[in-house]
């Protein structure tokens, strides 16, 4: 049985990098030339190195990671799929996080006490089921997944995967760390290899050094801005050069952590002198001095830093030096400019100058070198007698940090210019948030150190401008209280005169070590055999899964077409999070949000309505699927340009599936969500020629036709009925393997693993 423990065992780590030498010799002699970092990482945790595939974005192979990590708001569901498989206990040491259903009202203590007794049904589903089947589980209270896996079990050269699109924030250690869908991680739970496409290599060369303003946020955000939301799917992004040594190991995590927003499959630094001063702070010595050792394998080989374009698909200049700190927003995080242009950009889009609320803080920024520098701002507006003008919200990262900048003065700094803190976890980030301040609709300005900031993201109100930036950033607009101030370079206007602001400036690890705080881990028991695990019927927050029937071998002729989103249509947009978070264990119910943020458009008047092409009324979409369902109707919905970009969330693909949508058909897919689509046995389609978007209109209906011969790379066909008779016929592709064609007929991947 997989050992799991607070920590991951030196012995793990040593056996992953015994296999360095020899696989790294093979991926040579394969690819007849240098390695990449990502390529020896991949290639040491290849099923087969002789037989993996090496044509970058097209094969699909095997990979057998060391690790898993869930979060509770995914992992009810990829437990509940992992039960059916009746298996006694997980293949590969896993993890699980209570980090996203604590909800953010009035402060740490009194929101923890709340969140254990409201959602007690599912903390101890999560932790009866973890003792069950031998998987490590992280109480509530102890952190967000992504930092705790950072500061406990990421390690240099590793390779895992996590039910949350972030978990690439241990790339920021040297970690292959992908984040995927709960059905990919069954697959991982119960001895199967991880499948995935051979990524692409992006190269990002970092010359210069940090300084100042900047800081590691900026990076990834200038990242953002160049690349796009889309600009990284399928491809890992790789750091490299002599700027990323002056990046701290959590910094680098910031940075590896948002590549989830340009589409990336993961991102990655190599391993230095910082990264080994992490491991140590943490109590990982070991580790850090093994990890020396076997240096050369934790890195690129030098032929590549020499003459990077030979060997990425793209290459990415960042002069550190020059970078100033950046803000990006609203509603999308690529649209980016430097603070310094932020008063001008403000004016001429019409932005509320006024900051409603500022939050520091997420799985992306809430280290203890983070909340220092954010600190330090406010160090220096208490030394000057000004507080914050807009409420300012913190959220530690784990337990250790908020123990550590406890002692450390940090958070007293930042209570006295006004701040609350809140609980160790993911709180207003992922809508957990109770805001009475705006009514639903108006429009006003937040600013935050988050990752997203999708519309109604955070307050559930898709009129908040949401802009994202560093934390020391977000407290310097916390004290003007408005976007059209540059503290930066210019001094803030107060009762008490001007005052200007010395750039941000803290220690990245604690010169006293860290303090644990009050410890969150629970091992399994030792035999789950007798652990029993209970999910009552009457349960409104959980639900046995019922496997989805197998395909008939019929072609799908006259799908209604439920909807077609305009723009972007992320997995917040297809199973908003917030409020529907407590549903996440229970299909039938999270399933009555189903498209409820989407622009439909043949009902642009209110986001997730639709025209019921029976008698032309306007429904809700879930009640429009639902009555689809009940009527025997089957239907496909349309999608644009990265369709389910954003969350992990599997919910968005189970939900079309239980609520009788055959297909989807978009012009192009995010990552994840395409996975997931193809693992609960939903057709996922790409228009062949994306105009044709254009043609599929209210009251059409669809057929899908030749399924018995799918078949890898051969695109299908797809028939538009017009309500006025003619027929269009238009081609749609897929990246369906065999293996994916196998799960679309048994109706699910977990139904051919079931029968394994
Ligand atoms: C997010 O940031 O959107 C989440 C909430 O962490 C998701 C996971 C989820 O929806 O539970 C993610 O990033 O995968
Ligand atoms: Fe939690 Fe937000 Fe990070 Fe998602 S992005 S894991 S919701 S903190």
């Amino acid at each position: 049985m997989a050992t799991v423990g607070p920590t991951t065992p030196v012995e793990l780590v040593e056996e992953v990098y015994r296999r360095f030498p020899e696989r790294t010799d093979v991926a040579r002699r394969r690819l007849g030339r240098p390695l990449t970092f990502a390529e020896k990482v991949l290639f040491a945790h290849a099923d087969d190195p002789e037989s993996l595939g090496t044509n970058r974005g097209i094969d699909y192979a095997d990979y057998r990671p060391d690790r898993v990590a869930m979060q509770d708001a995914t992992a009810q569901m990829a437990l509940l799929q992992f039960m059916t498989a009746g298996l006694p206990h997980v293949a590969v040491p896993t993890t699980v996080h209570c980090d996203h259903l604590i909800q953010a009202r009035v402060g740490a203590e009194a929101d923890m006490k709340s969140a254990l007794d409201v959602n007690s049904e599912v903390y101890d589903f999560l932790r009866t089921v973890s003792a069950k089947y031998g998987i490590g589980f992280w109480k509530p209270g102890s952190g967000i997944i992504h930092q705790v896996v950072l500061e406990q079990y990421a390690f240099p050269g590793g390779m895992m995967i996590g039910t949350d699109s972030h978990t690439p924030n241990a790339g920021g250690l040297g970690m292959v760390a992908i984040g995927v869908g709960g059905a990919d991680a069954v697959d991982v739970m119960a001895g199967w290899p991880f499948n995935t496409r051979v990524p692409k290599l992006i190269g990002v060369r970092l010359t210069g050094r940090l300084d100042g303003w900047t800081s590691a946020k900026d990076v990834i955000l200038k990242v953002a801005g160049i690349l796009t939301v889309k600009g990284g799917t399928g491809a890992i992004v790789e750091y490299f050069g002599p700027g990323a040594e002056s990046i701290s190991a959590t910094g680098k995590a910031t940075i590896c952590n948002m590549g989830a927003e340009i589409g990336a499959t993961c991102s990655l630094f190599p391993y230095d002198y910082r990264s080994a001063m992490f491991l140590e702070s943490t109590g990982r010595e070991d580790i850090a001095a093994l990890a020396g050792r076997y240096a050369d394998h934790l890195r690129p080989d030098p032929e590549v830093e020499g003459h990077p374009e030979r060997y990425y698909d793209r290459v990415i200049d960042i002069d550190l030096d020059e970078l100033e700190p950046h803000v990006v927003g609203p509603h999308t995080p690529d649209l980016d400019r430097p603070v310094s242009e932020l008063a001008r950009c403000a004016a001429s889009e019409g932005y509320p100058l006024e900051v409603s609320a500022a939050l520091v803080g997420s799985c992306t920024n809430s280290s203890y070198e983070d909340i220092g520098r954010a600190a330090h701002v406010a160090r220096q507006a208490r030394a000057a007698g000004i507080k914050v003008r807009t409420p300012l919200l913190i959220t530690p990262g784990s337990e250790q940090v908020r123990a550590t900048i406890e002692r450390d003065g940090y958070l007293e700094d930042l209570e006295a210019i006004g701040a609350t803190v809140l609980a160790n976890a993911c709180g207003p980030c992922i809508g957990q948030w109770q805001r009475d301040d705006i009514q639903p609709g108006q429009v006003n300005t937040i600013v935050s150190s988050f990752n997203r900031n999708f519309p109604a993201r955070n307050d559930g109100n898709a009129s908040t401008l949401s802009f994202i930036a560093s934390p020391e950033t977000v407290v310097g607009y916390a004290l003007t209280g408005r976007l059209d101030i540059d503290f930066t370079r210019e001094p803030i206007p107060t009762a008490n005169g001007a005052v200007r602001l010395d750039p941000p400036h803290a220690d990245e690890l604690p010169a006293k070590g860290f303090d644990p705080g009050e410890s969150g881990f629970v091992g399994p028991a030792e035999d789950g055999s007798a652990v029993e695990v209970i999910v009552r019927p009457d349960s409104e927050r959980l639900e046995l899964l019922e496997p989805f029937p197998a395909w008939d071998g019929n072609d799908f002729l006259g799908l209604a077409v439920l909807m077609k989103a305009v723009g972007k249509c992320t997995t917040d947009h297809i199973s908003p999070a917030g409020k529907w978070l407590k549903y996440r264990g229970h299909l039938s119910n999270i399933s009555r949000n189903l498209f409820t943020g989407v622009n439909n458009a043949f009902s642009l008047d209110e986001p997730g309505t639709g025209v019921d092409r029976r008698d032309g009324s306007i429904k809700s979409l879930p009640d429009l699927a639902k009555a689809y369902k009940e009527a025997g109707i089957g239907w496909i919905a349309v999608g644009d340009e990265n369709y389910g970009e954003g969350s992990s969330r599997e919910h968005a693909a189970m939900e079309p599936r239980f609520m009788g949508g055959k297909v989807i058909l978009v012009r192009s897919f995010a990552r994840i969500h395409e996975a997931n689509l193809k693992k609960q046995g939903v057709l996922a389609l790409t228009f062949a020629n994306p105009d044709d978007y254009e043609r599929i209109l209210v009251d059409d209906t669809i057929d899908v036709v030749g399924l018995a011969d799918l078949a890898p790379g051969k695109p299908v066909t797809v028939r538009i009925n017009h309500a006025n008779g003619k027929t269009t016929e238009i081609q749609a592709t897929h990246t369906m393997s065999d293996e994916h064609i196998a799960w679309f007929r048994a109706g699910s991947a977990l139904n051919v693993l079931r029968r394994q």
